[in-house]
């Protein structure tokens, strides 16, 4: 079969919920991948930050293959010798004091919700049906109804109400409007510390600091939304690093899996967690003794083998790189450490025409919204790569 042989099945018995590069893989090491043909590709998606790691890391792969063969699930009816392990490596990690472990990031950020609202009715003290979270314009926290439902983007809400009440909606980067929102009832302030889909927004310097005292000062919880800027993407273990701050509820997601076995976790540094009792959240697959023992090592790696030192570093080479490119249609460089954007000019076309054009090239990378173009390559990346990643690139959006 050959590429356009897939892509038709795809299009013929799949939901067209997607719009892809017609790029269809089949192989991946590293920061490498290859397609059926054979051709070989830069990854600078990383699975949306998926596999920081790199594909098919060798330790994270021994430790799939090896626990696949002991133990793979066993619900949270039982107990398994790798969530306890986990838990732990996780809070000395992350200096957390709990962890709840889930699937999807979805899932972690519903988990928040229930978990917020429920302390804001026992301890909080806010009345029944009233406890109000305030997010912000512009997030992305998943494809949920609820969390859809708080979205300011149109094509993830249009159509899918009636929607889940309780939330407010305010300007991302403004502490001012975070203070000016709260409420008695207000029990917590859910945000991203730099916004990915909306195109790598970077708040100005300051604001998780200042939104933090708020919210200790209202006694708001505050959730941070690291399921994309954390694990090392932004150069750090978790962005909110960069403040020197700690969020009462921390979101992880995505690269705790190594690009292997899904899984995610809510941390809290509070003991918001333990208002939740027997029987009211959970899931099947959540904190299973593969995924469990995956993120083990992926946790491990992205430590020991210090790709979040890498990314610091290696970002701070592609962004002033990028910066240095001298093209018409380029209106803004951004980033923080192996997340980075260009966002082109209105009239440059749209950024998925570069996207395609990098991709003839032996680059892959998507584009958000209209015109911006994103950079998110597995942490592993090296300089000499960076400047083959940084030759195409100047290329391609010189051409334009
Ligand atoms: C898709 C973007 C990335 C996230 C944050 C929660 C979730 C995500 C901050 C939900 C997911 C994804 C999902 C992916 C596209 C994607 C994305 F383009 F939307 F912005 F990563 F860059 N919080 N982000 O970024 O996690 O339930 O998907 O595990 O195709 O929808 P999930």
């Amino acid at each position: 079969m050959e590429a356009q042989d897939y892509i038709n099945l795809e299009n013929e018995f799949g939901a067209h919920n997607y719009k892809p590069l017609d790029v269809v893989l089949q192989r991946g090491e590293g920061i490498w991948v290859w397609d059926v043909a054979g051709n070989k590709y830069m990854d600078c998606l990383s699975a949306y930050s998926a596999v920081n790691q790199g594909h098919c890391h060798p330790k994270i792969k021994g430790t799939l293959i090896e626990q696949s063969q002991i133990l793979t699930l066993t619900s949270r009816a039982f107990r398994n010798d790798q969530l306890g392990l986990l838990y732990k490596e996780l809070c000395a990690l992350t200096n957390s004091h709990k962890v709840l472990p889930m699937n999807s990031g979805a899932e972690a950020v519903e988990t928040v919700i229930k978990a917020v609202r429920k302390w804001g009715y026992q301890v909080k003290g806010v009345a029944e049906n009233k406890a109000e979270i305030i997010v912000c314009e512009n997030n992305f926290h998943g494809r949920t109804i609820t969390i859809v439902g708080f979205s300011t983007d149109r094509s993830s809400r249009e159509n899918f109400g009636p929607f889940t009440p309780g939330f407010k909606i305010i300007p991302y980067g403004d502490s001012d409007a975070l203070e000016a929102a709260i409420t008695p009832n207000t029990v917590a302030f859910l945000a991203e510390p730099i916004q990915g889909e909306a195109g790598v927004i970077i708040p100005p310097d300051g604001y998780l600091r200042k939104a933090r005292s708020i919210c200790s000062q209202n006694n708001v919880v505050m959730i941070l939304d690291e399921i994309q800027t954390g694990l090392g993407r932004t150069g750090k273990l978790l962005a909110e690093a960069h403040e020197g701050i700690e969020a009462d509820l921390t979101l992880i997601g995505k690269a705790l899996s190594g690009g292997f076995y899904p899984i995610s976790a809510v941390l809290s540094n509070k003991e918001v967690m333990d208002v939740l009792r027997p029987g009211e959240h959970g899931s099947t697959f959540g904190g299973n003794p593969l995924a469990c023992a995956i993120a083990r090592t992926a946790l491990k790696v992205l430590v020991e083998e210090g790709m979040i030192e890498n990314a610091a570093r290696m970002g701070d080479y592609f962004l002033s790189n990028l910066a240095g490119i001298k093209a018409p249609h380029i209106k803004t460089v951004r980033g923080r450490g192996l997340m980075l954007a260009v966002e082109m000019t209105d009239e440059a076309g749209g950024a998925r025409q570069y996207c395609e054009q990098l991709m003839a090239r032996g680059l892959l990378c998507k584009e958000t919204h209209e015109n911006t173009i994103r950079f998110a390559p597995p942490l592993v990346i090296t300089k000499e790569e960076i400047d083959w990643a940084l030759e195409r690139i100047e290329t391609v959006l010189s051409s334009g």
